[in-house]
């Protein structure tokens, strides 16, 4: 069966849902291998107010037993605790809509107005509801558990923010899992202290100024093992589905696969990663140019996935709009946000790149149990090590 999972649930509706469909039978799980990431999506310099009313735990309704996972769909809930100031009036679920008046400003840069018009909707919070990042929450439990499964083979999925703003880190294309070690130690999630220092500077500055502001981030894949993805096809071709994956992401705007955009400035002769052996590494490359990926496969060295996140769209001091009712020009709506969600998106995209891995993975070793895939696996690193 294929890995999928799906999410349910608005911002400030009672929680959020995700199900997962397909994962092997047996695969040790704690509520640290999700509440972990939870955790961490909740920090980074910038946040607004409702990180400070949610502490955000999973609580697992099926799909695993003692730890293990049993075959069957997991099924995983994050509360919402905002919902106790929401669900006597905008999100009651049965009463109706006439005690509470519409939101009919759109913002520039949300989902509200094409989404009024898509929907039939002359109330913007039916849109923005579930257009909340908010919603990212569901995708990280979902990451936790790929995660976990990657693991079970040695792979590791690490991020950090190379730009906020104006303020950027010089890339570097030769990072270590060691280097990721204190990342998320630093308020912005980046790996040098005078560009963390930089960031926070710009994110209150931006802050200061009633203003937002987007930035830059990377995920690295350590270990991924060769093969993952397929030429054969479009849609089966791994740099493609990363890229969905990251672009599914509130406010992403741009994805490069290792150097991405700077390959279309450069010769051929420079832009590839030349092909090494050697008894101790196998096949490896000097360079990772190609970010871990030939002919849409891993080729076994980091994958590196970097993403552009557009500012936060609510904005304290907003920008133009019109009233969907009058069609008179007006300010677009304000409610409360963060200035900066960058370290978050971050966080989230390790998320969604894990769970396109692990869904690889599945897709190449099958198996329902991972004993089958463990074996499976094993047998595939015997032909490698030929
Ligand atoms: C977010 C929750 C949201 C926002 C933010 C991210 O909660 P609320 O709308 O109740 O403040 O803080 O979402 C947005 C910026 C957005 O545009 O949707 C979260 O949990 O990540």
């Amino acid at each position: 069966m294929a890995l999928t999972y799906r999410t349910a649930g608005e911002s400030h509706g009672p929680a959020l849902t995700t199900i997962i469909e397909g994962l092997p039978a047996g695969l040790p799980l704690t509520p640290d291998d999700i509440d972990a990431d939870l955790a961490r999506r909740q920090l980074g310099y910038g946040r607004g107010g409702r990180q400070k009313i949610e502490t955000d735990r999973v609580q697992v309704t099926a799909g695993i037993r003692h730890g293990r996972t049993l075959g069957s769909p997991v099924a995983m809930m994050v509360m919402n605790r905002d919902f106790a100031n929401w669900s006597e009036d905008r999100m009651a679920i049965w009463e109706p809509a006439s005690e509470v008046d519409p939101i009919t400003l759109p913002r520039p840069g949300h989902a509200d107005l094409a989404g009024m018009q898509k929907y039939e909707t002359d109330d913007l919070r039916n849109i923005l509801e579930r257009a909340s990042a908010r919603e990212t929450a569901a995708r990280v439990a979902a990451g936790g558990v790929a995660k976990a499964l990657l693991r079970r083979y040695g792979m590791e999925v690490r991020s950090h923010v190379v730009q906020v703003g104006p303020e950027s880190t010089p890339l570097r294309d030769d990072l270590t899992l060691d280097d990721f070690e204190g990342v998320d130690d630093s308020p912005v999630r980046a790996l040098d202290d005078d560009a963390s220092a930089r960031m926070r500077a710009a994110i209150k500055a931006a802050g200061q100024d009633s203003d937002t502001l987007g930035g830059i981030f990377e995920v690295w894949v350590f270990n991924p093992i060769p093969g993952l993805g397929s030429h054969v096809s479009g849609d089966a071709r791994l740099d493609g589905r990363i890229g969905q994956a990251v672009l599914g992401i509130q406010a992403i705007k741009g994805v490069e696969l290792g150097a991405g955009f700077e390959l279309g400035r450069i010769r051929g002769s420079q832009a590839h990663d030349e092909i090494f052996w050697s008894d101790d590494r196998g096949y490896h490359r000097r360079t990772n140019r190609s970010g871990g990926l030939e002919g849409g496969m891993t080729h076994g060295e980091p994958l590196v996935v970097r993403a552009a996140m557009k500012p936060i769209a609510t904005l304290s001091r907003p920008l133009a709009s019109v009233d969907v009712h009058s069609k008179e020009a007006t300010a677009a709506f304000k409610e409360r946000s963060d200035i900066c969600a960058v370290p978050a998106a971050a966080v989230i995209a390790e998320a969604v790149i894990a769970f396109v891995l692990a869904q690889a993975l599945v897709d190449k070793f099958g198996g329902d149990s991972v004993a089958s895939l463990d074996a499976a696996v094993e047998r595939y690193r015997g032909v490698l090590a030929r």
